[in-house]
């Protein structure tokens, strides 16, 4: 394989933050999961969901909706302000583990010019940092479009771009889930998709896990398989992996077998 293909990794707001308490970050699994994410010497970068940083104000500011009122603005500097903190938590995390990383704000990187196309995105200083050894961290964001002026921008549609500019291998999103989980007609119950083809993963009925109390204004299990299958196309795997237990991610860098789903993704097939 090529050394110097990417892995993105992917930390789910729902497995470094409580997604029910404002703000609160789950200091030790962020810890162990940054401690296995130092072990690995392969290019990365880093994208986080934004967890009770971003989706609780959102939710109350209606930022997805766009702009419809000035009061809106104090939301949206919020947003930035604490989205902002849970990033530079993760790079000192990271920095306390000897592996350098670097913040970017994606709403200074990425412009939706026009909702019909992929939205313009200054992908130079990344491709910089990336060359000179630093890890980038980048996270979901209030976007400003042209449409609307500004709406959620979530961390896995940023995951769709990247994998447009860069040479990706793998796409590892760690989450609370052990997995994608599917219908079992037989059982009556939920079974955890652990190998399969891109391709089958179309015609799978995925079982919603999406927890309805919380405040999510971006995701569900249904919209984490439509991501996997745009992304899918552009990298050789996706894989979803619970970080709760950080020797699984551990297993997954070295590709040994445990308990996660593992989707082949197409990229060979377009070359
Ligand atoms: O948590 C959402 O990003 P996500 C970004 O990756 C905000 O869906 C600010 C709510």
């Amino acid at each position: 394989m090529n050394q110097n293909m990417f892995d993105i990794i992917k930390l789910g707001g729902s497995i470094i933050t409580d997604k029910h308490e404002y703000k609160q970050l789950k200091t030790e699994i962020l810890r162990d999961i940054c401690n296995v994410i130092a072990t690995w010497n392969k290019n990365i970068i880093i994208v986080h969901g934004a967890g009770s940083f971003g989706h609780i104000l959102a939710k109350k500011h209606s930022i997805i909706s766009g702009y419809t009122d000035s009061t809106q603005l104090e939301g949206l500097t919020d947003i930035r302000i604490d989205v902002n903190e849970l990033s530079q938590s993760i790079v000192k995390t990271l920095k306390n583990q000897g592996k350098p990383a670097i913040a970017f704000q994606t709403s200074a990187l990425v412009f939706d010019e026009n909702e019909e196309t992929n939205p313009s995105f200054f992908v130079e200083p990344l491709k910089k940092a990336l060359t000179i050894g630093l890890i980038p961290v980048l996270s979901g964001d209030v976007l400003f479009t042209n449409e609307k002026d500004f709406t959620i921008y979530s961390g896995d549609s940023l995951i769709n771009l990247l994998v447009q500019e860069f040479d990706v291998d793998r796409v590892i999103f760690i989450t609370d889930v052990d997995g994608l989980m599917v219908k079992d007609s037989k059982l009556d119950g939920i079974e955890r998709l652990s190998s399969l083809p891109l391709n089958d993963l179309r015609e799978i009925e995925i079982a919603d896990y999406s927890k309805k109390d919380l405040a999510d204004v971006t995701g569900t299990m249904k919209g984490k398989v439509e991501t996997i299958l745009s992304i899918g196309q552009f990298v050789n795997q996706v894989v979803v992996v619970n970080g709760n237990d950080p020797e699984r991610i551990s297993k997954v860098l070295r590709r040994e077998p445990t308990i996660c789903t593992i989707v082949e993704g197409e990229k060979s097939t377009k070359r």
